[in-house]
Protein backbone atom coordinates (compact mmCIF):
# COMPACT_ATOMS: atom_id res chain seq x y z
CA UNK A 1 0.00 0.00 0.00
CA UNK A 2 1.43 3.89 -0.98
CA UNK A 3 1.25 6.54 1.37
CA UNK A 4 1.52 9.03 -1.52
CA UNK A 5 2.34 11.42 1.04
CA UNK A 6 4.00 14.30 -0.47
CA UNK A 7 1.67 17.49 -1.50
CA UNK A 8 2.43 18.45 -4.66
CA UNK A 9 1.00 21.69 -6.65
CA UNK A 10 1.26 21.91 -10.50
CA UNK A 11 0.62 24.30 -13.13
CA UNK A 12 -0.51 23.37 -16.43
CA UNK A 13 -0.99 25.34 -19.55
CA UNK A 14 -1.41 25.07 -23.04
CA UNK A 15 -1.64 27.74 -26.56
CA UNK A 16 -0.95 25.19 -29.68
CA UNK A 17 -2.81 22.62 -31.04
CA UNK A 18 -6.37 21.79 -29.39
CA UNK A 19 -5.48 23.28 -25.83
CA UNK A 20 -8.48 22.35 -23.70
CA UNK A 21 -8.54 18.81 -24.91
CA UNK A 22 -4.98 18.62 -24.21
CA UNK A 23 -5.57 19.74 -20.54
CA UNK A 24 -8.16 17.53 -19.90
CA UNK A 25 -5.55 14.45 -21.47
CA UNK A 26 -3.02 15.72 -19.02
CA UNK A 27 -5.36 15.12 -16.03
CA UNK A 28 -6.62 12.20 -17.34
CA UNK A 29 -3.12 10.74 -17.94
CA UNK A 30 -2.12 11.47 -14.03
CA UNK A 31 -4.93 10.09 -13.26
CA UNK A 32 -4.01 6.66 -14.15
CA UNK A 33 0.01 7.22 -12.90
CA UNK A 34 -0.45 4.83 -9.58
CA UNK A 35 2.13 6.64 -7.63
CA UNK A 36 -0.22 9.45 -8.40
CA UNK A 37 -3.41 10.68 -6.76
CA UNK A 38 -5.15 13.69 -7.68
CA UNK A 39 -6.87 15.83 -5.23
CA UNK A 40 -8.08 19.02 -6.75
CA UNK A 41 -8.52 20.64 -10.51
CA UNK A 42 -8.90 24.25 -10.63
CA UNK A 43 -11.06 26.02 -13.09
CA UNK A 44 -9.86 26.32 -16.46
CA UNK A 45 -8.58 30.12 -17.09
CA UNK A 46 -7.88 31.92 -20.75
CA UNK A 47 -5.16 34.02 -20.05
CA UNK A 48 -3.28 36.82 -21.57
CA UNK A 49 0.12 35.31 -22.76
CA UNK A 50 3.13 37.01 -20.37
CA UNK A 51 5.74 37.27 -22.98
CA UNK A 52 8.44 39.41 -25.51
CA UNK A 53 7.13 36.77 -28.43
CA UNK A 54 3.52 37.59 -30.13
CA UNK A 55 1.51 34.19 -29.23
CA UNK A 56 -1.74 33.15 -28.89
CA UNK A 57 -3.80 33.19 -25.20
CA UNK A 58 -2.89 30.52 -23.38
CA UNK A 59 -5.50 27.87 -21.33
CA UNK A 60 -4.00 27.27 -17.89
CA UNK A 61 -5.09 25.43 -14.46
CA UNK A 62 -3.46 24.11 -11.34
CA UNK A 63 -3.80 20.98 -9.96
CA UNK A 64 -3.08 19.59 -6.06
CA UNK A 65 -1.73 16.23 -5.95
CA UNK A 66 -0.49 13.47 -3.48
CA UNK A 67 2.90 11.05 -4.61
CA UNK A 68 5.50 8.80 -3.85
CA UNK A 69 7.57 10.19 -6.76
CA UNK A 70 10.59 12.60 -5.68
CA UNK A 71 10.59 15.77 -6.76
CA UNK A 72 13.35 14.90 -9.54
CA UNK A 73 11.40 11.49 -10.58
CA UNK A 74 8.37 13.48 -10.63
CA UNK A 75 9.95 16.59 -12.81
CA UNK A 76 10.82 13.05 -15.22
CA UNK A 77 7.13 12.21 -15.06
CA UNK A 78 6.05 15.75 -16.20
CA UNK A 79 8.81 16.04 -18.46
CA UNK A 80 7.48 12.79 -20.21
CA UNK A 81 3.76 13.62 -20.68
CA UNK A 82 5.21 16.66 -22.01
CA UNK A 83 6.50 15.05 -24.83
CA UNK A 84 3.40 13.05 -25.42
CA UNK A 85 2.30 16.28 -26.57
CA UNK A 86 5.12 17.07 -28.84
CA UNK A 87 6.18 19.93 -26.89
CA UNK A 88 9.26 21.74 -28.33
CA UNK A 89 11.62 22.99 -26.64
CA UNK A 90 12.79 25.51 -29.30
CA UNK A 91 11.75 28.62 -27.84
CA UNK A 92 12.19 29.92 -24.04
CA UNK A 93 9.49 32.01 -24.40
CA UNK A 94 7.31 30.62 -26.85
CA UNK A 95 4.12 28.42 -28.17
CA UNK A 96 3.96 25.13 -26.31
CA UNK A 97 1.00 22.10 -26.43
CA UNK A 98 1.67 21.28 -23.01
CA UNK A 99 3.24 23.09 -19.98
CA UNK A 100 3.42 21.26 -16.76
CA UNK A 101 5.69 22.98 -14.74
CA UNK A 102 5.41 22.22 -10.28
CA UNK A 103 4.93 24.70 -8.39
CA UNK A 104 5.75 23.64 -4.84
CA UNK A 105 6.46 20.09 -3.74
CA UNK A 106 5.43 19.89 -0.39
CA UNK A 107 7.71 22.88 1.81
CA UNK A 108 10.76 21.78 0.17
CA UNK A 109 13.31 24.37 -1.53
CA UNK A 110 15.30 22.98 -4.18
CA UNK A 111 18.01 24.87 -6.49
CA UNK A 112 19.45 22.82 -8.97
CA UNK A 113 20.57 23.46 -12.62
CA UNK A 114 17.14 21.11 -13.50
CA UNK A 115 14.58 22.50 -11.11
CA UNK A 116 14.01 25.27 -8.94
CA UNK A 117 10.89 24.71 -6.21
CA UNK A 118 9.29 26.88 -5.27
CA UNK A 119 9.04 27.99 -9.10
CA UNK A 120 10.89 31.02 -9.78
CA UNK A 121 8.50 33.25 -11.67
CA UNK A 122 5.79 32.09 -9.32
CA UNK A 123 4.86 35.57 -7.51
CA UNK A 124 5.18 37.72 -11.03
CA UNK A 125 2.20 35.67 -12.91
CA UNK A 126 -1.55 35.84 -12.46
CA UNK A 127 -1.88 33.21 -14.30
CA UNK A 128 -0.30 30.55 -11.92
CA UNK A 129 -1.97 32.31 -8.57
CA UNK A 130 -5.41 32.43 -9.53
CA UNK A 131 -5.39 28.83 -10.67
CA UNK A 132 -3.38 28.03 -7.48
CA UNK A 133 -5.11 30.43 -5.12
CA UNK A 134 -8.35 28.37 -6.21
CA UNK A 135 -7.29 25.07 -4.82
CA UNK A 136 -4.54 25.80 -1.99
CA UNK A 137 -5.36 29.52 -0.63
CA UNK A 138 -3.84 28.33 2.93
CA UNK A 139 -0.60 26.90 1.32
CA UNK A 140 2.16 28.47 2.82
CA UNK A 141 4.97 29.31 0.62
CA UNK A 142 8.23 27.65 2.25
CA UNK A 143 10.56 30.52 1.09
CA UNK A 144 8.25 33.80 1.38
CA UNK A 145 6.30 32.33 5.02
CA UNK A 146 3.01 33.85 3.34
CA UNK A 147 0.53 32.30 1.95
CA UNK A 148 -0.55 31.68 -1.83
CA UNK A 149 -3.58 34.20 -1.24
CA UNK A 150 -1.10 36.82 -0.02
CA UNK A 151 1.19 36.46 -2.82
CA UNK A 152 -1.24 36.91 -4.73
CA UNK A 153 -3.10 39.64 -2.89
CA UNK A 154 0.59 41.40 -3.86
CA UNK A 155 1.34 40.62 -6.89
CA UNK A 156 2.27 43.17 -9.54
CA UNK A 157 1.60 41.18 -12.33
CA UNK A 158 -1.54 42.95 -14.36
CA UNK A 159 -1.73 40.34 -17.42
CA UNK A 160 -5.67 39.31 -18.09
CA UNK A 161 -6.67 35.53 -16.59
CA UNK A 162 -10.82 35.70 -17.25
CA UNK A 163 -12.39 32.79 -15.58
CA UNK A 164 -12.82 30.22 -18.98
CA UNK A 165 -14.83 26.95 -17.22
CA UNK A 166 -15.56 26.28 -13.83
CA UNK A 167 -16.70 22.13 -14.26
CA UNK A 168 -14.49 21.66 -17.29
CA UNK A 169 -13.22 18.60 -16.20
CA UNK A 170 -16.01 17.00 -14.38
CA UNK A 171 -18.01 17.56 -17.65
CA UNK A 172 -15.86 16.24 -19.82
CA UNK A 173 -15.40 13.13 -18.19
CA UNK A 174 -19.19 12.24 -18.43
CA UNK A 175 -19.38 13.51 -21.88
CA UNK A 176 -16.56 10.72 -22.67
CA UNK A 177 -17.98 7.52 -20.96
N1 LIG B 1 3.85 30.08 -19.82
C1 LIG B 1 5.04 30.61 -20.08
C2 LIG B 1 5.22 31.98 -20.53
N2 LIG B 1 4.03 32.73 -20.58
N3 LIG B 1 1.72 33.00 -20.30
C3 LIG B 1 0.53 32.50 -19.95
N4 LIG B 1 -0.54 33.28 -19.97
N5 LIG B 1 0.38 31.20 -19.57
C4 LIG B 1 1.45 30.34 -19.53
O1 LIG B 1 1.29 29.14 -19.18
C5 LIG B 1 2.73 30.85 -19.89
C6 LIG B 1 2.83 32.21 -20.26
C7 LIG B 1 6.26 29.80 -19.92
O2 LIG B 1 6.06 28.57 -19.43
MG1 LIG C 1 6.10 27.28 -17.58
MG1 LIG D 1 7.81 24.29 -17.96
Amino acid sequence: MQSLNQDVLLSGGSNLGKPIAQCQQVIQYLQQQAAVRLVAISSLYLTEPVSPVEQGWFYNFALKLKTDLSPFDFLMLCQDIEKQFDRKRAEKWGPRSMDLDIIYYGSQIIESEDLVIPHQHLAERKFVLIPLAEIAPEFIDPQRNKSISKILRQTSDRHAVLLYEKKWFETQAVVSL
